[in-house]
């Protein structure tokens, strides 16, 4: 079993991103600490250098990731700014801001940026096409769960089993893009 840091506060993306490596060989330990986070609307360029930042500390095996939901009636608010708007008006404040719009499209993303002393840094990406519900459902997960339903489905992610929600994620998407890349180097230590 490969070991990697993941720094990272949030022990929700912990517990679905070890749910999601598991079938890789990769066990993720949270490691909870300050990351550099740069103003950017890309979470790629967010995550790769708070993980850059965090490897010249640490000189181990780690990740970090970003990810945010972004409603295209919004101009793809609150995107990098999903954690602080979840915080402060939370899934009713943003029903309320869709309330009398009809186009309730958004997208969930997630960029994972790797770096090992051996590989250097790798970034992988998901995403997740869906839209906003009319009222908040379901209590499983986290975050802006209770108002996200994928595509072509009609339950919200917080209404579905985790393993349904992980085939569906964004975070499901980019772990399996980074699961199968780190098998594909075919070693037993990054
Ligand atoms: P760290 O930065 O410490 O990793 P964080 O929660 O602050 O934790 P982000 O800055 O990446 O993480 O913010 C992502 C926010 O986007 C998160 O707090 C949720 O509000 C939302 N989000 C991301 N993925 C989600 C998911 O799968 N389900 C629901 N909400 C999600």
């Amino acid at each position: 079993m490969v070991s990697i840091l993941f720094i990272t506060n949030n022990e929700h993306k912990v517990e679905e991103a070890n749910r999601i490596l598991s079938p890789f060989g990769v066990r993720l330990e949270m490691s909870p600490q300050k990351k550099v986070e740069i103003q950017s609307d890309s979470l790629v360029k967010i995550a790769k250098y708070a993980a850059l930042m965090a490897a010249k500390k640490l000189k181990s095996p780690l990740l970090v990731e970003d990810s945010g939901l972004f409603i295209k009636t919004l101009n793809g608010f609150p995107g990098p700014f999903s954690s602080y708007v979840q915080k402060t008006i939370g899934c009713e404040g943003i029903l309320k801001l869709l309330q009398g719009r009809e186009d309730r499209d958004a997208v969930f993303r997630c960029a994972v940026a790797f770096w090992s002393p051996s590989l250097g840094i790798h970034t992988f990406q998901g995403r997740s096409l869906g839209r906003i519900s009319l009222s908040v459902r379901g209590h499983a997960g986290f975050g802006f769960d209770p108002i996200f339903v994928p595509s072509g489905e009609d339950l919200t992610f917080a209404e579905m089993p985790p393993e349904q929600k992980d085939r569906f994620s964004h975070r499901g998407a980019a772990f399996r893009a980074f699961g199968s890349w780190l098998s594909s180097k075919n070693i037993a230590k990054p």
